[in-house]
């Protein structure tokens, strides 16, 4: 069995004073109820939403299963409308459909050009952004980006990490939200910001044992819940999460920065590549590892041990919890 799923703080009613006095500073997820998010959470039915936003085209992930995989990529991405998206995204069978009729949907939100321009729904989706009260619990220079998120009954996002600060607002449907500690990194799988392990309820341990060591938070998220999902900062950084849709649902996830702008990456449009300073760090990792392999085995067993040791020394923090 995996670890018993810890829990993830819950606060009613969180002012922005509050959040950033006495919430922010935990850097631990937690789930903020009751904050005013606008018209939103009544307005924003199927048909209000395909008629309001009308039918401008979007790119969707489509999946035959329900557990989407970005490694071994089981899904397609197709383009539709705006409008038609929605409808078919809400609906359990479907009489139109690219692959087979129960299958499912999930938008994630782009700038209008993905490889220059940042998601900001205000700039891609004006007549709706009016509808919703972003929590600016941060300050408005720090904002990155903020993206739709729409998905199907019973889609499964696969476990990843993001660098920035993030506050995943549910404004219809349910989710249920799991989270791993990012001191739990070793026992993930991890290919990139990606984790291997897609059944996070029954992980198949004989291919991933050390999955049972990770442990697991987790949480409900219902209508008009805001979870704040801290990234990429000491002491707790990088929080993993795994999203599983209840319900068909509609999500807006919030980025800011909260690291200096020089640390990111200027090229990532989706603020998922890690700082300039550690994507350097590692390939400079992969060269001394190339280097060792002009080495016997016994001499490379050696050195290798002796530069984790050395990492361990300059560069862990000791403020580890
Ligand atoms: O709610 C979702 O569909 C995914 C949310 C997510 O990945 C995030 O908050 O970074």
């Amino acid at each position: 069995m995996a670890q018993p799923a810890g829990p993830v703080a819950r606060h009613s009613g969180v002012s922005r004073e509050r959040f950033r006095q006495d919430i922010y500073p935990l850097r631990k997820p937690a789930v903020l109820k009751g904050i005013d998010l606008g018209t939103c959470t009544t307005k924003w039915t199927v048909d209000y939403l395909s008629q309001t936003a009308g039918t401008k085209e979007v790119k969707i992930h489509v999946s035959t299963v329900p557990q989407m995989d970005f490694l071994s990529k089981n899904f397609v991405y197709r383009t539709l409308p705006f409008d038609v998206f929605v409808r078919r995204a809400a609906e359990v069978k479907h009489n139109e459909y690219f692959i087979s009729e129960d299958e499912k949907y999930y938008l994630r939100s782009l700038g209008d050009d993905p490889r220059k321009d940042i998601a900001d729904i205000r700039k891609q989706f004006p007549s709706l952004a009016e509808d919703i009260q972003i929590p600016e619990y941060f300050e408005k220079e720090q904002f990155f980006s903020s993206v739709f998120r729409i998905s199907s009954a019973g889609l499964q996002l696969w476990t990843h990490y993001d660098i920035m600060d993030n506050f995943l607002i549910q404004i219809t449907g349910k989710k249920r939200v799991i989270l791993y500690n990012p001191r739990d990194a070793p026992y993930l799988y991890l290919a990139g910001t990606k984790s291997e392990v897609l059944n996070v309820d029954n992980p198949d341990l004989e291919k991933y044992p050390l999955f049972m060591k990770a442990r697991r938070y987790e949480c409900s998220l219902e209508a008009g819940d805001v979870l704040f999902i801290p990234d990429f900062f000491l002491p707790t950084a990088l929080w993993f999460h795994n999203v599983i849709s209840e319900e068909f649902g509609v999500g807006v996830n919030v980025f800011w920065k909260h690291l200096p702008s020089e640390c990111y990456d200027k090229t990532d449009t989706y603020g998922n590549k890690d700082p300039t300073a550690a994507s350097r760090a590692v390939q400079i990792l992969d060269r001394a590892l190339k280097t060792l392999e002009e080495l016997p085995e016994e001499y490379r067993d050696f050195y290798a041990r002796r530069m984790v040791l050395r990492i361990q020394e300059k560069a862990y923090s000791t403020n580890y919890e």
